[in-house]
C-alpha cells in the first residue's frame, strides 16, 4: 500500500487528526477501483515530473499532486514556469477535450481541483508581481444577482471557465449591483457574468445593465442561469446596455462566449452576429405576442374546469384527519433518500437524458456512473456526519374557491376566510379544450355545498449546507462542494416528496391506501398535484410571502425569503397541495393586461408592482 494511503487510513483509525476523514476522502478517488481484480495502471508515474503533472491534471487525479508539484519546484526553482508550463498544458487539454465533447463536467471539475491544489502549493513561492502576471486569457467577474441565492450553475460555469484559462472571481450570491460594479472597476474585469434562478432575478439583471449604461461603461455581460433565456436577454437586458450582452445556455458554452468577447481576432464579427440574432429574436417575439389572441376574462371564467358530475357530494374529498399547521424539524435522511430523483442530480451535472437509461449510454454512461458512485458515497457521509438536515412545515386548511380566488378558513365554520390566495386563469384562445384553467378550479366553490381543503408547505434539504460546502471549499475541493450542493437540492425536493406522501396517506388521508413504489412517486403517479409558486400555473413568486406568513416558516424550520422572494437556503421548495382527482399541471400562459390589472387589484398590489413581478409573463409591453 502506498505510504500516503496507509498514513491517511491510520490517521482515521487512530483518530490522529481532526481533519483525518477529509484527508482520506481527498485521495480516495485516486484509488477507486483498486482491489483483487483490478490493478490500477500506474505506468504514468514512471514519466517525468512535468508529464506526471499534466497527466494528473487531465485525469483529475489529486492523490499525488502536492508531492509532484514540490518535486517539480525543487527541480526547476521556477514556480511560475510550472504553472505556465505543465499545469497550463494540462488545463488547455482539458478545455479542448471538454469543448469537443470528449470530456464531461465532473471530470472538468476534478481537473480544476488538481489545478487549485497545485497552485496552492506554488503560491508561497511566487513573487508578488509574478502572481499578478500569471498568464490569463481574461478576467471574468461572476455573481448571482441581489435577491437570488442560487449558485450551483454559476459555480459550475466558473470552474469550466477557469479550466479554459480564464481568471474567475466569484462574488457569491445575493450580490448588490453597487458591489458588482465596484469590484469590476477595482479588479479591472474584462467581463461580468451574472447568474439567476428565478424570474425576479431577471429584473435585477436589467438593473445592472441599465446602471452600467448610465455610467458609460463598456464591459460586456454574460448572462446565465435556469430562468434566463436568449429571448429575455434580447428583449430586456440587451436594449438597456450599449455594450455586448451574451446569453450563455450552459457551462459548456461559457468558454466560447468568453473567447468571442475577449479575443480581439473575430470579436467584432461575434458581437455583430449576437446583435443581429438579438434583433431577430425581438422582431420574432413582437410578431408572436401580437398574433396571440386572448379571450376576455369574463369568457375565460365562464368556462372553468369542473369535476365530472359537477360539484356534488360524490366529488367531496376525504375529510382530513388533521387541519392546522404541523412542523417536521428534523426528517430522518434515511427516510428521504429512497425518494431522491437521481435523474435530476445528473441533470445538474449536464447529464441530460432519461434515468436510469443514461447510465448505459455508450458515450456518457461511464462518467455518469462514476459521478453517481461519488455522490452516493458523499450521501453516506452526509448522513453519518449529519452534515445536512431536512425539515418541513405543512398546513392543511378548509378552503373554497370564489371566482379565481382560493379562500382559506380556520375552522369548519367557514364563515370568514382568514386568507385569500388569488390565482390566475388561462386566457390564450383555445381551439380544442373546452375550459380555461385556473388553480382555483381544483377547489369546490363557496356555496356549492361541497366542503373542500387544500394544503400548503415549505420544505428544505439545505440546513447545514453552507458549512458543509465551505468545508470542501477550504480544502480546494470544488468537486465535493458541488456534489454536496446538488445533494442538498435533491434532499430538499425528496423531503417535499416525503411530506406529500405522508399528507396523502396519513395527515390528510386523501389517498390512505396508496402503496406506490418510490419510482412511481418520483414519476408523479399519485393523486393530486403540488404546484410551486413561480411555476407556470402560478407564476407570482410573491405568493411565497403568504405561505411563509401562514405557516411561520422562518420560525418553524429556519428558511427565510429574500427581497426577490427566493428561499434561503436555496435547496428549498414550497408549494400548494391539491388532492382533487383530475387536477393537473398547466401553464397560465401569457398574461393579458386585463388579467394583470384584475389580479393586481385582488392581490392588493399596484399595477406597476404586479407588472414588475410578472414581467417575464406579460402578453403586452407595460407602459
Ligand atoms: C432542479 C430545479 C430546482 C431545484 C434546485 C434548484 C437549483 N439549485 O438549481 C429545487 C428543487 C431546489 C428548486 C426550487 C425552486 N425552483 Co426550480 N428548478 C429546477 C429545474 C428543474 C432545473 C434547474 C437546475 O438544477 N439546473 C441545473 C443547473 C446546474 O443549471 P443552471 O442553474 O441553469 O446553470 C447552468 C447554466 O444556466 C449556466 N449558468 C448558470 N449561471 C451562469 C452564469 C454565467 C455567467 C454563465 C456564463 C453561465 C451560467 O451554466 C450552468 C451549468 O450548465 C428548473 C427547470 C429547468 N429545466 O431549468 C426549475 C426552475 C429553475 N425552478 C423554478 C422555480 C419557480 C423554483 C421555486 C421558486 C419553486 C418553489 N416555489 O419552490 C424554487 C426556488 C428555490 C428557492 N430557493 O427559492 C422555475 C424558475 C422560473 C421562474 N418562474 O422563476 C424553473 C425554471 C422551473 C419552471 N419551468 O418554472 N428548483
Amino acid at each position: 500500500m502506498k505510504s500516503e494511503l496507509r498514513e491517511r487510513i491510520e490517521d482515521v483509525i487512530l483518530a490522529r487528526r481532526s481533519d483525518a476523514d477529509d484527508r482520506l476522502l481527498d485521495i480516495a478517488e485516486s484509488y477507486a477501483g483498486w482491489g483483487k481484480d483490478s490493478v490500477e495502471d500506474l505506468s504514468w508515474r514512471e514519466s517525468s515530473v512535468e508529464n506526471r503533472l499534466t497527466h494528473a491534471l487531465v485525469k483529475g487525479i489529486a492523490g499525488w499532486v502536492e508531492e509532484d508539484v514540490e518535486e517539480a519546484r525543487v527541480k526547476s526553482g521556477d514556480a511560475l514556469g510550472i504553472i505556465e508550463g505543465p499545469l497550463m498544458d494540462g488545463l488547455n487539454r482539458v478545455g479542448e477535450l471538454f469543448g469537443s465533447g470528449k470530456m464531461f463536467l465532473p471530470q472538468v471539475v476534478k481537473s480544476a481541483r488538481v489545478m487549485k491544489r497545485a497552485v496552492g502549493v506554488l503560491q508561497p513561492y511566487l513573487e508578488k508581481d509574478q502572481a499578478a502576471e500569471l498568464s490569463s486569457r481574461g478576467r471574468i467577474l461572476m455573481a448571482t444577482v441581489k435577491g437570488d441565492v442560487h449558485d450551483i450553475g454559476k459555480n459550475i460555469a466558473g470552474v469550466v471557465l477557469q479550466c479554459n484559462g480564464y481568471e474567475v472571481e466569484d462574488m457569491g450570491v445575493m450580490v448588490p449591483l453597487e458591489d458588482i460594479l465596484h469590484r469590476a472597476e477595482e479588479w479591472n474585469a474584462d467581463l461580468i457574468g451574472l447568474s439567476g434562478l428565478i424570474t425576479p432575478s431577471l429584473d435585477e439583471m436589467v438593473k445592472v445593465a441599465a446602471e452600467l449604461e448610465s455610467r458609460g461603461w463598456d464591459i460586456p455581460l454574460l448572462i446565465g442561469g435556469a430562468t434566463t433565456s436568449p429571448a429575455h436577454t434580447a428583449l430586456k437586458i440587451a436594449p438597456s446596455y450599449s455594450a455586448p450582452v451574451f446569453h450563455v445556455k450552459d457551462a459548456s458554452m461559457a468558454p466560447s462566449a468568453a473567447a468571442a468577447l475577449i479575443i480581439p481576432e473575430g470579436r467584432d464579427e461575434s458581437v455583430a452576429k449576437n446583435r443581429e440574432e438579438q434583433e431577430r429574436i425581438r422582431v420574432d417575439k413582437k410578431n408572436r405576442i401580437e398574433s396571440k389572441v386572448h379571450v376576455d376574462l369574463e369568457s375565460a371564467r365562464s368556462t372553468p374546469w369542473i369535476p365530472q358530475g359537477g360539484w356534488t357530494a360524490e366529488n367531496q374529498l376525504p375529510v382530513p384527519g388533521f387541519t392546522g399547521v404541523k412542523t417536521f424539524s428534523d426528517i430522518p435522511l434515511e427516510d428521504i433518500v429512497p425518494l431522491i430523483d437521481w435523474g435530476f442530480f445528473l441533470y445538474a451535472w449536464d447529464f441530460k437524458g432519461k434515468f436510469p437509461a443514461i447510465l448505459d449510454d455508450p458515450e456518457r454512461g461511464e462518467e455518469a456512473r462514476n459521478l453517481l458512485r461519488d455522490a452516493r458515497s458523499w450521501l453516506d457521509r452526509v448522513i453519518a456526519g449529519k452534515l445536512l438536515k431536512a425539515a418541513a412545515v405543512v398546513g392543511i386548511f378548509p378552503a373554497h374557491s370564489a371566482g379565481d380566488d382560493i379562500l382559506l378558513y380556520n375552522g369548519e365554520g367557514r364563515s370568514e376566510p382568514f386568507k385569500v390566495l388569488p390565482q390566475m386563469r388561462q386566457t390564450g384562445q383555445k381551439e380544442k379544450t373546452p375550459y380555461y384553467l385556473s388553480q382555483a378550479d381544483w377547489v369546490a366553490p363557496v356555496g356549492s355545498g361541497v366542503r373542500d381543503w387544500i394544503g400548503i408547505f415549505a420544505a428544505t434539504g439545505g440546513l447545514g449546507e453552507k458549512a458543509a460546502v465551505q468545508a470542501r471549499v477550504d480544502v480546494d475541493d470544488d468537486y465535493g462542494a458541488l456534489i454536496i450542493k446538488a445533494l442538498a437540492d435533491r434532499i430538499g425536493e425528496a423531503a417535499a416528496e416525503w411530506l406529500h406522501r405522508y399528507v396523502r396517506r396519513e395527515l390528510w388521508g386523501s389517498s390512505p391506501d396508496e402503496t406506490l413504489k418510490p419510482e412511481q412517486i418520483i414519476a408523479g403517479e399519485y393523486d393530486g398535484v403540488r404546484p410551486a409558486p413561480g411555476y407556470p400555473p402560478c407564476p407570482d413568486h410573491t405568493m411565497k410571502r403568504d405561505f411563509f406568513e401562514i405557516l411561520g416558516v422562518k420560525e418553524a424550520i429556519g428558511v427565510s425569503l429574500t427581497e426577490s422572494s427566493m428561499m434561503d437556503p436555496s435547496a428549498s421548495v414550497c408549494a400548494y397541495l391539491f388532492a382533487r382527482p383530475g387536477a393537473q399541471y398547466f401553464s397560465v400562459g401569457r398574461i393579458s393586461e386585463e388579467q394583470l390589472s384584475d389580479y393586481a387589484q385582488r392581490r392588493g398590489m399596484d399595477k406597476t408592482e404586479a407588472e414588475r413581478w410578472l414581467g417575464a409573463f406579460l402578453a403586452y409591453e407595460p407602459a
